[in-house]
């Protein structure tokens, strides 16, 4: 005779092993995506626009959103370059979203957030604002444009 119902045992059987899957999914996306976004303190440096080229490869872009538009609106970059992203607003909240990048941001006043994005491929990746922020929010965009060296 057993105390448990088979039923039951079949529950615990199934909750150990969907609880032992989604354990491994965490471990598993924490290994892979290891460059997440963060968020820095506050430094003022980071609400005047610019890119600074560090090598040939490396390079930090400061942007800044505010209504309704980003600076720099235009970043060129050779192919092959890994960009730092430090994000912030000067007014209400924007989205910071770059296509074909998993790039998804939001420029916060008062807030830096940092991510690093590689360019392996030469063309032009649009900058668009996906966080409403007022009448102008459509026309809210900036590009960065990536060249192949060998091209020139
Ligand atoms: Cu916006």
């Amino acid at each position: 005779m057993s105390v448990m119902d088979r039923s039951e045992k079949r529950v615990i059987a199934t909750t150990g092993a969907l609880l032992s899957l989604f354990i491994f999914s965490i471990l598993y996306a924490r290994g892979r995506y290891n460059d997440l976004p963060e968020c820095l303190p506050f430094n003022k440096a980071y609400t005047e626009p610019k890119v600074t080229r560090l090598d040939d490869k490396t390079y930090q872009v400061y942007a800044v959103a505010q209504m309704w538009q980003f600076q720099p609106a235009e970043i060129f970059i050779p192919v092959g370059s890994e960009v730092d992203f430090f994000v912030t607003s000067r007014d209400v909240v924007h989205g910071f979203n770059i296509y074909e990048k998993n790039v998804n941001l939001m420029a916060v006043f008062g807030n830096i957030n940092k991510t690093t994005v590689k360019f392996d491929k030469p063309g032009v990746y649009k900058i668009t604002c996906h966080e409403y922020c007022g009448v102008g929010h459509q026309n809210m965009q900036a590009q960065v444009v990536v060249n192949d060296p060998a091209a020139h």
